[in-house]
């Protein structure tokens, strides 16, 4: 039977067992409850939210079956691997908001139809992470649906809310720069990752996936061990996307203070994640500690703008990326080696040695989000430049086969998911 996974707290349950939330509009006909197990996911325990009954299909019996019931009735006994789509709640009333049996959140309406992706944006306090998700989805909106006749849109409306509020308006609308990410210990939003669907036509027919993205806080992942939910989103993430800071680079650091850019007030090593990361998705996938771990790792320097006067004159990634319809290989490959000499250089061959020791599947990107620093206000007066900052994306989506890849002009215009 296919299990599903749920896009919020990561458990997995069979179809069947998906429950539902009353639509009744009438509270005193059907009167709200406490919802501890929403209440928990949002670590509200002791103050759960009042909301409409949740209807168990398998275990509530309604008291006033109506027609639907022997409907429901007959697809609960004959196929348990099929998610209904309606149930009765106990008032009468028939609902479609299916939730997940876990955690109580809404399922989005095209959950358990597409494949589901879960991509991970790992990296220390302010490495960029914030910024570079807000200017990645406002890309992929533009050039997904541009490059690869294809359709990239919210899939749930926390996402919109979230997207729209915490990072759009701020720096496309207000254009100053995102604040710092809270701990998910006290910010409830941040516990929301924000979900995608990505849509393509292929021969008539529409196939789709759903995207996951988290935006962790930087605290929250120098604790990432002890965050239950985080733990397993980053676990089971098929696709991870690592900001290395090169502003919290020593080397780096030194020679740009007297350029006049914002340099971050601490110095993290990157090491300190990437060692608890690898440590995290073999004890949670049970891979042997001499056996390699082969989830796609894409390692992207951000902030790639300020560090470019130090960067070889003819390092590729000074040029613009293209993947007109499909991944550029040979752009890749070019980059990738450029940006890994930089990493020894910049770091020293100790990091790269661990990841090799420990990833199959790894590569090295450069990026940046806004193209320029902010000044010291956090105003971004050049405007919103972005360099790159799809590739490691495509990539990810290229080494997990969704989309083709190609070197030179003989490129396939197509776009598999
Ligand atoms: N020069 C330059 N600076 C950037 C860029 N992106 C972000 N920054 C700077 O880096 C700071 C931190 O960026 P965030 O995106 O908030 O970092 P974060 O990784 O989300 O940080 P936490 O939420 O604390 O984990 C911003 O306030 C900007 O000053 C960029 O593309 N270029
Ligand atoms: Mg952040
Ligand atoms: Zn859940
Ligand atoms: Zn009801």
């Amino acid at each position: 039977m296919k299990e599903l996974t749920c896009l919020y707290c990561f458990e997995t349950f069979s179809p069947s067992e998906v429950v539902f939330r009353c639509m009744n509009p009438d509270s005193k006909a059907c009167a709200p409850e406490q919802d501890e197990m929403l209440g928990k996911y949002q670590r509200k325990i002791g103050d759960s939210p009042i909301l409409p009954r949740v209807v168990e299909p398998s275990k509530n019996l309604p008291t006033k079956p109506n027609k639907g019931w022997d409907k429901i009735k007959g697809t609960l006994s004959s196929n348990r691997s099929q998610m209904l789509a309606f149930a009765i709640c106990q008032c009468g009333f028939k609902t479609s908001k299916r939730l997940c049996p876990h955690c109580h959140n809404e399922l989005p309406r095209q959950f358990g139809e597409t494949d589901s992706h879960t991509i991970a944006l790992l990296g220390t306090i302010e490495s960029g992470k914030s910024h570079y998700i807000t200017v990645l989805i406002h890309e992929l909106k533009k050039h997904v649906a541009a490059d690869f006749n294809a359709a990239f849109s919210e899939m749930d409306d926390q996402t919109i809310k979230r997207y729209k509020e915490d990072f759009h308006k701020r720096l496309y609308i207000n254009r100053v720069v995102i604040k710092k990410t809270a701990s998910a210990r006290t910010d409830i939003s941040v516990r929301y990752p924000l979900i995608y669907r990505l849509s393509i036509e292929k021969k008539k027919q529409i196939q789709a996936s759903s995207m996951v993205f988290f935006d962790t806080a930087g605290d929250d992942l120098e604790e990432m061990d002890k965050m239950e939910t985080e733990t397993k989103y980053i676990a089971r993430a098929q696709g991870l996307i690592f900001l290395i800071d090169p502003l919290q680079i020593p080397q780096l650091r030194d020679r740009v203070r007297d350029r006049n850019v914002l340099i971050p007030r601490e110095i993290i090593d990157p090491g300190h994640i990437v060692t608890r990361l690898a440590n995290l998705v073999r004890d949670s996938s049970g891979i042997a500690h001499d056996a390699k771990i082969d989830t796609p790792i894409a390692f992207a320097f951000s902030k790639i703008d300020a560090v470019l006067p130090f960067m070889q004159p003819d390092t590729p990634v000074k040029w613009d990326s293209n993947h007109g319809g499909f991944f550029d290989l040979e752009d890749f490959e070019q980059v990738n080696e450029s940006m890994h000499d930089h990493l020894a250089n910049w770091i020293g061959r100790g990091f790269e040695m661990f990841l090799r020791h420990n990833f199959t599947n790894y590569a090295f990107f450069g990026v940046s989000a806004l193209g320029s620093a902010p000044d010291e206000s956090g105003q971004i007066r050049k405007g919103i430049a972005p360099h790159r900052v799809v590739d490691p994306f495509l990539w990810v989506l290229y080494k997990l086969g969704k989309i083709k890849g190609s070197k030179g002009s003989q490129a396939p215009l197509s776009f598999e998911i």
